[in-house]
């Protein structure tokens, strides 16, 4: 006979569905003992590279909640679509945005539910819970705990995807000394598609379940500080923040529920942003457009270096005005993303600017590039005509 008390759990989660979580699964809070040993062997191998932060004892905390919280007894996972509506038009010379970076920060917004819900813990339980809040940027293995408690699968890019939602989901987790029944994973693989690992451009996925960081876009384009390497200059297409085509060609995601959440929806202009005016930006601008948003986080000169490269795929020559203004900009990373651009789009115009730049440039590194820019543009040039 079904019994048709309440649980604690069916409470916990009605509580976090009632605040806008889309999927909640419960997990013990043993270690990922998988997960650990993978991301490790990933760290020998290479293929966590220009992560400073991302040590042998990070991953150690990340993988054993019992560290993260002292008494932990279990963590609830929780997952929030941010899938809304597409963009109808592209602007010519205009750049991508990761849809993640669409609409408001989701750290912001996560953590302030998170807190809500913890304090109704102590509603629903009647008893002082103690627990601990994650959103990304924590020590935890958000996708571990989603994967444990029956949120989703792993995806072969590494994404958890759910049944309901695709991967279009924010990931979040509560570590409580809550003693709570925990769930199931989902017996649910990728089977053979291998369209993410085919259609990468850079071919970050170097095999199932493995991301080389440094040729992943999203490394490339939010978290590298420095050039962008010039061989995956033009493998990075238009993206200017974060890259979506790994989840864009994966079928899971064509069937994909809509996210409810107004604070996630498309701010104006943010899914293919004007390339033009972003070089044409200054501090208070950028600060200004975009506040409580995750985009902030290239800070204006990683966003500008990102520009530049993302017009000199365009190769628009409409663009070669602001891309010969920005051979003046002060910081050598964009003069010399901006000289790489030109080069690419090419013509006698691009090569007299390049030529004239050449002439009054001090830094070797930028020299170097224009130098290169500029035989490569000539080169080019020769072949067609
Ligand atoms: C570092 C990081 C990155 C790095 C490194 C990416 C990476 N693959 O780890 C960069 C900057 C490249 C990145 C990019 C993105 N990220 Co990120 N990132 C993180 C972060 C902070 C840590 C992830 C981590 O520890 N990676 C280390 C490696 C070793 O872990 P892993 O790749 O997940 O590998 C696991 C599996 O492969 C598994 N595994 C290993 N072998 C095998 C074998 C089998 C058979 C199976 C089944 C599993 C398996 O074990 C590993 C360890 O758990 C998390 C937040 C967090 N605190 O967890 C967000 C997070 C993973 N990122 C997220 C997002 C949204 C993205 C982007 C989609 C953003 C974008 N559009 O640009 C891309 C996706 C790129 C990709 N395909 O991974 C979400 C993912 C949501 C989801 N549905 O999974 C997270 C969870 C943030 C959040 N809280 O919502 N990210």
């Amino acid at each position: 006979m079904r019994s048709n008390t309440i649980t604690v759990e069916d409470q916990v989660k009605e509580c976090a569905y009632s605040l806008g979580f889309d999927i909640v699964g419960i997990t013990g809070a043993e270690p990922f003992v998988n997960d650990e040993r993978a991301a490790l062997k990933r760290i020998d191998d290479g293929h966590m590279n220009g992560y400073s932060w991302y040590t042998k004892d990070r991953v150690q905390k990340m993988n054993r909640p019992e560290l993260l919280l002292e008494g932990a007894r279990s963590v609830i996972s929780l997952a929030t679509s941010y899938l809304t509506t597409d963009p109808d038009t592209t602007a010519p010379n205009s750049g991508r945005v990761a849809r993640y970076a669409w609409g408001d920060d989701y750290h912001k917004v996560l953590k302030t539910k998170l807190k809500e819900f913890c304090m109704k813990l102590e509603i629903i339980t009647g008893e002082k819970v103690h627990s601990r809040i994650f959103v990304d940027d924590g020590p935890m293995n958000d996708r571990a705990a989603a994967r444990r408690s029956g949120v989703g699968w792993f995806g072969k890019n590494t994404n958890i995807l759910t049944p309901s939602h695709g991967s279009w989901v924010f990931l979040a987790q509560v570590i409580t000394d809550l003693n709570l029944k925990p769930d199931v994973p989902l017996k649910k693989t990728c089977g053979n598609c291998v369209r993410c690992i085919d259609d990468c451009p850079t071919g970050a996925i170097v095999a199932p379940y493995v991301i080389d960081n440094e040729k992943c876009i999203s490394y490339l384009t939010i978290e590298l500080r420095g050039a962008v390497p010039r061989k995956l200059r033009p493998l990075v297409g238009d993206w200017i923040f974060g890259c979506d085509i790994c989840q864009d060609v994966c079928p899971v995601n064509r069937k994909a529920s809509k996210s409810s959440q107004l604070s996630f929806q498309q701010r104006p202009g943010f899914s293919t942003p004007d390339l033009v005016e972003i070089l044409n930006m200054d501090q208070t601008e950028f600060s200004k457009k975009f506040k409580d948003s995750a985009i902030k986080r290239t800070k204006l000169l990683g966003l500008k270096r990102n520009a530049c490269i993302a017009l000199g795929n365009n190769g628009d020559i409409a663009s070669i005005p602001a891309l010969s203004n920005a051979l003046k900009a002060e910081e050598s990373l964009i003069r010399i993303h901006a000289a790489w651009a030109l080069g690419r789009i090419g013509g006698e115009k691009a090569i007299a600017i390049l030529e004239n730049a050449l002439a009054s440039e001090k830094d070797m590194e930028t020299i170097d590039e224009i130098r290169l820019s500029i035989n490569e543009s000539k080169v080019n040039l020769v072949k067609e005509e």
